[in-house]
């Protein structure tokens, strides 16, 4: 069940839909560059589409998740101001090629992904590691705890699902900082889906284990896919919680720059992703949850996920773009 928390006022829900368009024109920029063996090339395609398509919104949209820093990236930077200025203050989390590397080898999961809230709505984070633990709905309310050993998770999740612990399978991004996570894991005699990238899908595949066959997310990725995913679950429904990795005193002060008083604190999903949520992903390549996009004889075809927490609505979007049109141009 998708929860409401922080402000209630809701965002204009045809909003929703838009931003099914803005996540279609980045994943078909960078689906042309499936296979081409040049992540930079990819994502720099996905970004312009995005944003060319972002600045036709009717929204006075601030950036808070973005391509990175301001001295880092010329686009869609973090305070980077998109959309006509026409409609209401949001703040805006995207990342118009999640797993540069995936698309650049033409592997499972790459998605192109944007979710929106109302202005001060999602957790302001520099782009650092965050530690996250995440599982799909269904669960009673705070089962997972990220400060709990894996082994005690994974034994709450199988008594809670019915199984055994040998019947899960924990979904971790194949690092070598996750060494003794795995090893912890494997003990408990719980399989692993190790991932190469992508932990916002990572985290998605958990709110549908029947399909992906992913029980529970756990470990170290990026903080930007964390808020990411946590704006996804809490439109679809699940538990996550994240710790913002800030482990140097520079880290810890350009936290606190942006907000960050407790550079300790464990986020709940509802603190990373408040109020009302909207939340649209695109496939790129082909993936557990979507198909990637298709150059057919008729057309350009997407698949998207769209989705908003103040109705719980999730939509599944097949849309086929045909005939004359933008996304017509090579990149
Ligand atoms: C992830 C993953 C991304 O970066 O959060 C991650 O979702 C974490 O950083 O697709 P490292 O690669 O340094 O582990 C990506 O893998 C790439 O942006």
């Amino acid at each position: 069940m998708a929860t409401t928390t922080g402000s209630e006022k809701q965002l204009d829900r045809i909003l929703t839909l838009e931003l099914a368009r803005v996540s279609e024109a980045a994943a078909v920029a960078a689906a042309r560059l499936r296979g081409h063996g040049d992540e930079k090339m990819a994502d720099q395609a996905a970004v312009d589409a995005m944003r060319t398509e972002l600045n036709r919104l009717p929204i006075d949209g601030r950036i808070v998740i973005g391509e990175g820093e301001r001295d880092e990236a010329p686009m869609l930077y973090i305070g980077e101001e998109v959309g006509n200025k026409k409609g209401s203050a949001v703040d805006i989390a995207l990342d118009p090629l999640e797993g540069t590397t995936i698309c650049a080898k033409n592997q499972p999961n790459s998605l192109a992904v944007i979710a929106m809230a109302e202005r001060g709505n999602l957790l302001y984070a520099p782009d650092v590691y965050m530690d996250k633990i995440a599982i799909g709905p269904g669960y009673s309310a705070g089962l997972i705890d990220i400060d709990a050993p894996a082994e005690e998770n994974l034994k709450r999740v199988a008594k809670e699902k019915g199984v055994k612990v040998s019947d899960l399978t924990a979904c971790i991004m194949d690092r070598p900082r996750h060494a003794r996570l795995i090893e912890e894991v494997r003990a408990t005699g719980a399989a692993i889906r190790l991932i190469g990238d992508g932990d916002v899908a990572g985290v998605i595949h958990t709110t549908d284990p029947d399909q992906t066959g992913i029980d529970i997310y756990i470990g170290i990725g990026g903080a930007p896919e964390g808020v990411l995913a946590a704006a996804a679950l809490r439109c679809i429904g699940g538990q996550m919680q994240g710790r913002l990795i800030l482990d140097t005193p520079e880290k810890i002060e350009r936290a606190a720059k942006m907000g960050v008083s407790d550079p300790k604190k464990a986020y709940t999903m509802e603190e990373m992703a408040k109020g009302d949520v909207i939340f649209a992903a695109t496939g790129v390549t082909d993936g557990n949850m979507l198909s990637g996009v298709r150059f057919g004889r008729n057309g350009i075809t997407t698949h998207t996920l769209v989705m908003r927490s103040s109705s719980g609505t999730i939509r599944e979007i097949r849309a086929t773009h045909q005939g004359e049109h933008k996304f017509d141009k090579p990149a």
